[in-house]
């Protein structure tokens, strides 16, 4: 009788470490999405504070816009199949329409590398100007691809 209860014990565990090894590794791809993209809004938020005349640190923002644009290189890694199973904002349709997704994706290293062109400047009409574009293809790929709460 107690080997029989140990016994599936042991099969219940076995059952539930197969279950959630796909579990966790998508929770691990999820949880690095949001890593990079929280890195992504820091360097945004610092980028603005600075292009909004908040701090007097205008030599900062090339290395905060250089750092944006390398991580747009990054992003459309970041969900690949299976990955919107799970706690995500991210929306069925990055999968579902995968054209338009990479479409957003291809505005925003584009957005990104102007910005980082831009930075590199000292014109700062150029500068806000890359900014707000930076900006418009964040909240457009948001509006379509991510969940609003
Ligand atoms: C940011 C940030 C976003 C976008 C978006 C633009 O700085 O964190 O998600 O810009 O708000 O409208």
């Amino acid at each position: 009788m107690r080997t029989i209860v140990l016994l599936r014990t042991v099969m219940a565990a076995a059952v539930a470490g197969l279950l959630a090894v796909p579990a966790m590794a998508d929770e691990g791809t999820i949880e690095y999405r949001e890593a990079v993209y929280t890195a992504i809004g820091g360097h945004m938020k610092a980028l603005g504070a600075i292009v909004k005349g908040q701090v007097p640190r205008n030599e900062d923002m090339k290395p905060h816009a250089d750092a944006i644009a390398a991580l747009s290189e990054i992003t459309p890694h970041l969900f690949p199949e299976g990955s919107g199973k799970g706690k995500t904002d991210a929306k069925p349709e990055i999968w579902t329409k995968a054209d338009d997704f990479k479409e957003d994706m291809d505005s925003f290293a584009k957005a990104a590398k102007a910005m980082a062109a831009a930075a590199g400047g000292s014109d700062e009409a150029t500068i806000a100007a890359a900014f707000g574009e930076l900006g418009k293809a964040c909240k457009e790929c948001h509006d379509s691809f991510r969940e609003k709460h």
